[in-house]
């Protein structure tokens, strides 16, 4: 493929005709009533979804067979995947427009994300062979549809394991694409099987299923402590769980900073993909002599960025997933605005799951009680005194995913990356984006459980490689003498 630019990539998109996805199991499908599938952006309806029976679940489970074939073959067939990723993605970009509401950036990052991951791990799995754990179950969220989906199967399946996927609700046609290319490149079909569903059915199931010998999750933190509550009571101790969750990050401008640079940095991180990463910047800290100056630059840039249709070459911010996420999150900004806090908004476009970005006033990041999952951007001042004071707050959130800064002075960099809880600190650039291999992506506390997806450690969970196992210990030569001390 030589296209290169955004405007080439968009002729290959092919409008999808309208789909039906449902479990893709090593057996036969049950099936729930199908349920209509809608654009973000529109409301139209793209598709049919079937979610996946309790019978699905059970089918699924005792089909799974643990992919033995030896690691070269499985790397092979991962690094096969990731051709045909690239080769179809003309398909693919429709599907992440349509039931993702990603623009045609995003798409381009989540393709290279997910296509990453699959070298990546199947390279990683190469280097550290170890036995595999047996069946893992696989839920991943639907911001990252395809990366995060991919990423998380990618590991399992690279180090040998049968895997369970339970897609986000809201994007399953993207996951079905993921498991037919992945199917289509090798990967047996008892190996990987789709169960799109419901949390409480589907993801209830696998989390608690005694067969299941590990899970890895990605979604909210609350989530992730009910999965934990249910593999606690249901399997065998010590099972992996590897969580990726919430964020309530942060980032520090202080007045050495670069006003151009800087803004930049900060518009691509809380507005892009309409702020629907957990990476996404959510409290902003300018060090009071220049904050007049972002402010103003800051209020210029959002009113540059266009909001609509992410079928669109032009749209920089598209809808949000749902039209309950839209209502939560413009009640939490008109909430604001009644108390006077609201800075600026832009105009939302008509019909559509959309929400204005908007800038919100704060004393500091305290005054955040939850993470708003959308383009909604809090601005707080500080005085240079205050910078440990700041620094403690934003540890105090007990989250700790990304933390941005931007500074000119070197050793600050250094100090304020020593004291800040944060898997991922990033200074002078934007707090997005993530790069399999040379940034791998994980948070502390509240946020995660580590290892970084995309990192050197990850794999290691999804094996054996430092699980107990059984010794075969033979006795010592019996003393010729027939002595013993
Ligand atoms: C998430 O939002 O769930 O660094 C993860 C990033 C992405 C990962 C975000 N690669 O923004």
């Amino acid at each position: 493929n030589d296209v290169t630019t955004l405007a080439e990539i968009a002729a290959e998109r092919r409008a999808p005709g309208k789909w039906e996805v449902g479990p893709i199991i090593a057996g036969s499908v049950e099936g729930m009533e199908p349920e209509t599938a809608r654009n973000p952006a529109t409301g139209a309806e793209i598709g049919k979804v079937v979610k996946a029976s309790e019978a699905d679940v059970e089918t699924a489970l005792s089909a799974a067979r643990a992919w033995n074939a030896p690691v070269s073959e499985r790397a092979a067939v991962l690094r096969r995947a990731a051709d045909l990723y690239e080769e179809n993605f003309g398909e693919l970009f429709a599907l992440l427009a349509t039931e993702a509401g990603k623009t045609l950036a995003d798409a381009v990052g989540e393709l290279r994300e997910a296509v990453d991951f699959l070298r990546y791990y199947a390279g990683e799995a190469e280097r550290q062979t170890a036995p595999a754990r047996g069946i893992f179950t696989c839920i991943s969220p639907w911001n990252f549809p395809l990366a995060i989906f991919s990423g998380q199967i990618a590991a399992a399946l690279a180090t040998g394991n049968a895997v369970l996927a339970k897609p986000a609700e809201t994007t399953p046609a993207i996951a079905a694409w993921g498991v037919h290319q992945m199917h289509a490149a090798g990967v047996p079909s008892d190996a990987l099987q789709l169960l799109p569903g419901d949390g409480s059915v589907v993801g209830a199931a696998l989390t608690s299923d005694p067969r299941v010998n590990g899970v890895a999750f990605t979604g909210s933190t609350a989530t992730a402590r009910r999965i934990q509550r249910a593999m606690a009571e249901n399997l065998e101790p010590g099972t992996p769980l590897i969580a990726e969750t919430g964020g309530l990050n942060a980032m520090i401008v202080d007045s050495t900073a670069l006003p151009e640079q800087a803004v930049r940095d900060i518009v691509a991180s809380a507005f892009q993909s309409a702020g629907q990463r957990c990476s996404a910047l959510r409290c902003l800290y300018v060090q009071e002599d220049i904050a007049p100056t972002i402010r103003t630059m800051l209020i210029g840039a959002m009113d540059e960025l266009a909001l609509g249709d992410p079928w669109a070459l032009s749209t920089d911010v598209g809808p949000v997933i749902t039209a309950e996420a839209r209502d939560d999150i413009a009640g939490y900004v008109e909430n604001a605005e009644a108390e006077g806090r609201l800075i600026h908004r832009l105009t939302t476009p008509g019909a559509g799951n959309f929400v204005a970005p908007a800038l919100i006033a704060v004393d500091g990041i305290a005054d955040l009680e939850r993470e708003v999952f959308g383009p909604v951007l809090h601005l707080a001042t500080f005085k240079s005194r205050d910078l440990g004071k700041v620094i403690a707050d934003v540890n105090a959130t007990g989250y700790g995913l990304t933390f941005g800064l931007h500074t000119r002075i070197d050793d600050r960099v250094q100090t304020i990356a020593d004291a800040v809880h944060a898997g991922n600190i990033y200074a002078n650039r934007n707090q997005i984006g993530a790069i399999v291999g040379s940034q791998p992506f994980g948070g502390e506390g509240l946020s995660g459980t580590g290892p970084k997806a995309g990192g050197p450690h990850y794999l290691a969970r999804f094996t054996r490689a430092e699980a107990p196992r059984h010794n075969v210990a033979a006795g010592a030569p019996a003393d010729p003498a027939g002595i013993t001390a």
